[in-house]
């Protein structure tokens, strides 16, 4: 298991965190998620034989946000 912090650009309501949530949790392997509204990053765990940080982050940008 790894967990990374990633930079999300965007988010500016619990809604924008919400969906941001939702769409990390959706990704296969992902175990925990942690979304920061005030620190502006989304910190997750992840299996990484499953799941690589690129995935995470487009499914971020599928969501609609971007990443630093
Ligand atoms: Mo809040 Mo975010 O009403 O896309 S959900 S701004």
């Amino acid at each position: 298991m790894t967990t990374t912090t990633i930079a999300v650009k965007g988010m500016t309501c619990a809604g924008c965190v919400n969906s941001v949530s939702k769409a990390l949790n959706s990704v296969e392997g992902v175990q925990k998620v942690d979304v920061s509204l005030e620190k502006n990053a989304a910190t997750v765990t992840f299996d990484d034989s499953k799941v690589q940080v690129e995935n995470l982050k487009i499914a971020i940008e599928d969501a609609g946000y971007d990443v630093a």
